[in-house]
């Protein structure tokens, strides 16, 4: 049974799939720590057919674009968050899996950079699945520039972890990456932390499974969701990447995360990045055509 806090969601009555489990591995870690990218590298690494679903809050999915499936699919549920804002949606998704007659091997979640993880623990017990485990990524390189606000976001989503990945090594300083990981075990004691210099060698450890601990459920009072706005900013076509970073600039300061995929005059299109401070504009593959999004702007009170 999933419990309160579900509404209007209820459990099947029969197991699907003559009885077969399907492990779920939810993705978690905060706006821009690199959950896309992870994903993405155990999707480039696997045959086997692994259902995605991504969350985004922005009304625009930019991640599920970016998603590159194989022999699996992936699902979107955008605007608003499935730990809190979106639980019904969220509860749908779990049914139309259920629905189908061939499971996927294994389901693996895209968590909003704002979710709380024990929030969404409960679905690892739905019919048919079994948790595989919470896996929250950490953006070493922001980690110690984060606001005070979003710094206790942070420190309530390490601690909620089954596993904890430190991603952005390779951005850092020897002594950046020592304190950061002394930070985590002391936020953590009892969790382990991988580190890698990318996200991108995360892939192996996803389809090992992360070991899940506690299945205890707690119900923080108030939700990550609430501090955070989402706007979607409309950026027309830009004449060229200088452009872009004009864009970038004019956002507010109190901007803690910003993604979208621009047209430049030459018909190209980039994929824009903003993580705290952080920037990357980098030019999309012809090969991969995507359209054009409004950028997705998130800020904190
Ligand atoms: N240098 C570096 N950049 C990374 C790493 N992981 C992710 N990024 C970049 O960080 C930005 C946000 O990554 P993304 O996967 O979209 O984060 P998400 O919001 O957690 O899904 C992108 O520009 C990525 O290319 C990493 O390990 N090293
Ligand atoms: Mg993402
Ligand atoms: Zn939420």
């Amino acid at each position: 049974m999933v419990e309160s806090g579900f509404l209007s969601y209820s459990e099947p009555d029969f197991l699907p799939w003559d009885g077969r489990i399907v492990p779920i591995t939810f993705i978690g870690g905060y706006l821009g720590a690199g959950k896309t990218t992870a994903i993405n590298e155990l999707l480039a690494r696997t045959t086997r057919p692994i259902a995605v679903i991504v969350n985004d809050v922005g009304s625009v999915n930019v991640d599920a674009a970016l998603i590159k499936s194989r022999n699996g699919d992936t699902i979107e549920l955008t605007d608003g968050c499935v730990c809190c804002t979106m639980v019904d949606g969220f509860g749908a998704v779990f049914n139309d899996i259920r629905a189908r007659d061939v499971p996927p091997d294994q389901v693996v979640v895209e968590l909003s950079g704002i979710a709380e993880p024990d929030k969404v623990r409960p679905w690892g017990r739905s019919a048919g699945f079994s948790l595989d485990g919470v896996i929250v990524l950490v953006d070493t390189d922001q980690f110690e520039s984060h606001p005070s606000n979003v710094a206790s976001y942070v420190r309530a989503q390490i601690g909620q972890a089954d596993l904890l990945v430190m991603t952005k090594r390779d951005l850092c300083q020897p002594s950046t990456v020592a304190a950061v990981t002394e930070k985590l075990h002391e936020i953590a004691p009892e969790t382990p932390v991988v580190s890698f210099d990318q996200a991108m060698a995360m892939g192996g450890l996803l389809s090992t499974g992360a070991r899940s601990g506690s299945n205890a459920v707690s119900q923080p009072e108030t939700t990550l969701f609430d501090a955070h706005q989402v706007t979607g900013v409309p950026m027309g076509q830009l004449a060229d990447q200088a452009a872009v970073y004009q864009v970038l600039n004019n956002l507010d300061s109190n901007v803690v995360r910003a993604k979208g995929i621009a047209e430049l005059a030459d018909g190209s299109k980039v994929l824009i990045h903003q993580v705290g401070r952080r920037r990357s504009v980098t030019p999309l593959p012809a090969s991969e055509p995507q359209a054009q999004t409004d950028l997705i702007v998130i800020t904190i009170d």
